[in-house]
């Protein structure tokens, strides 16, 4: 009867695709997950890491609610270095999503009243344009609501998209969402969440006191901390990960740069099973596994003997030197057969910034030739325009309310050119008024060269109803010299 049935279904498609070539496109591209229905709704639990939330079991798809805070607080990247962290529930990575297949994931996204700067989320698991970020671009003491299916299986990567995007990924904007086949996963006895980032600090590694985001470092890729679950030692100590010989472990690894690849080993183990890139291949046997930044891996094993296994970015500095150092103790009886070495402790250990001699590279490159007339700083001081100052300002000066000043018609910026230029050298924080309005964030330093100043404001000045002044290189000069 089912037999006969699924015969004449497939004889009707093989018709219809017959019929309509276009019709057979949209068959190839259809995802029938679409169709699962969704029964009540549940509140999701989210964890922070490396806790991950319940298991999904048998439980049928339903139409769940996360609702998530957005919170920028200080933290300690290390001992006696401060950082200030924009998190997604007050941890970096932020917290654990957990969904089936099938899920109507009805997303709150709130940015926290204190906070400073307006923020989103991008999901991988998203199928959807921006992955939500559209949907969810939310200023401080606002809630902003999506939803969205989940598709796919698989685990996911999620982050803030705003702009300057890497600086939100930098400042630890990033976490994991999974979303598990119909079924769920394969039991296992241990789960954890890790996440690896990479962090550009002012000051060199272990420079003590709070120490600012650095954008040209982040440029320039030359991070000086490479962390898990963002702070060294967050998984060392009395903050190792735990399990007892014979258990099986599942980790549930991301990666969320913003620009670093994770070569994630564990040092005196091998992964059974790896579903490489967080998707459904698996591969086994693996010693090391490579994390893009922006992906994920589940990695599965079962741990034979006791012992403490480092956790590591395999591009070993970064885990002696810059943190990227994790411990899984396992407790339980030594199994001689399968390891039966002399045990001495303290081989590796962290060896810290001692022996680290980081370039600064504090000089902005200037190789662009200089303009030469008016009608040239205007076309170069658009270019710039668009490329760095847009994201904020956007397109016609107009700015975003609540959170980026308008340049257009801006009483401030006409008010006074020198410091107009100043803004534009070293960044501007404290609270200002343009045009009645208040604003109190942050603009970054802008990585700009003199004549890339001169001539971005030069644009500014000339364009949405400015006061039509011109800026020269020796009026930038001045101003960098005072
Ligand atoms: C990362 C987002 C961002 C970028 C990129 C950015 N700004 Fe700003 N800008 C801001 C914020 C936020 C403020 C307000 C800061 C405060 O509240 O203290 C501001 C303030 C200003 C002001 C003073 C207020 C006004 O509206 O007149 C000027 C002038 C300015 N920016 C020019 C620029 C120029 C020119 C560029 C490109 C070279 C640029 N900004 C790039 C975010 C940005
Ligand atoms: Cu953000």
């Amino acid at each position: 009867m089912k037999k006969s049935k699924y015969l004449l279904s497939s004889f009707v498609l093989a018709s219809l695709m017959l019929l309509s070539c276009g019709n057979k496109e949209e068959k190839a591209s259809e995802n029938s997950n679409a169709d699962i229905p969704v029964s009540r709704e549940m509140i999701a639990e989210l964890t922070s890491p490396p806790n991950v939330p319940t298991p999904v079991g048998a439980r049928k798809a339903k139409k769940l609610i996360v609702e998530m805070e957005i919170l920028e607080k200080e933290g300690e990247m290390t001992d006696g270095v401060k950082y200030m962290y924009w998190t997604f529930g007050g941890t970096v990575p932020g917290s654990f999503i957990r969904t089936r297949v099938g899920d109507e994931v009805e997303f709150h996204l709130q940015n926290h009243p204190d906070n400073k700067l307006p923020h989103n989320i991008d999901l991988h698991a998203v199928t959807g344009t921006g992955g939500g970020a559209e949907s969810s671009f939310v200023s401080p003491g606002h809630e902003k609501i999506f939803s969205f299916k989940t598709l796919n299986p698989g685990l996911y990567v999620y982050h803030c998209a705003t702009a300057p995007v890497g600086m939100h990924i930098a400042n630890g904007m990033y976490g994991l969402i999974l979303v598990e086949p119909e079924g769920g996963l394969p039991h296992v006895d241990k789960e954890y969440y890790i996440m690896q980032g990479d962090f550009y600090t002012k000051g060199a590694n272990g420079e003590r006191g709070l120490q600012p985001f650095d954008m040209q470092k982040a440029v320039d890729e030359n991070a000086d901390y490479v962390v898990f679950n963002g702070k060294v030692g967050a998984l060392t100590g009395d903050n190792a990960l735990t399990a007892k010989v014979g258990e099986t472990v599942r980790l549930f690894v991301g990666n969320g740069g913003p620009s670093l690849v994770s070569s994630f080993h564990v040092i005196g183990e091998i992964f059974d099973k790896v579903h490489i890139e967080g998707g459904e291949m698996i591969n086994e046997n693996v010693q090391t596994t490579l994390i893009p930044a922006g992906g994920a891996a589940m990695i599965e094993f079962r741990v034979d003997v006791p012992g403490t296994f480092i956790l590591v970015d395999h591009s070993i500095f970064r885990a002696f030197n810059k943190g990227a150092l994790g411990m899984l103790k396992v407790e339980g009886e030594p199994n001689k057969t399968i390891y039966s070495g002399e045990i001495s402790e303290g081989i590796y250990l962290p060896e810290g910034p001692g022996i680290q001699n980081m370039p600064t590279t504090d000089e902005i490159v200037a190789s662009e030739i200089p303009a030469k007339s008016f009608e040239e700083q205007m076309e170069f001081g658009k270019q710039a325009y668009m490329q760095t100052c847009f994201a904020c300002h956007q397109a016609e000066g107009q700015g975003i309310p609540n959170a980026f000043p308008p340049l257009a018609k801006s009483d401030y910026l006409n008010a006074d050119v020198d410091r107009a230029i100043g803004i534009v050298l070293n960044g501007l924080t404290g609270e200002i008024t343009v045009n009645g309005n208040k604003y109190n964030s942050v603009m970054t330093r802008q990585m700009l060269s003199t004549d890339e100043v001169a001539n971005v404001l030069t644009y500014v000045y000339n364009s949405w109803g400015n006061s039509k002044k011109v800026v020269t290189k020796a009026m930038v000069e001045k101003v960098k010299n005072n």
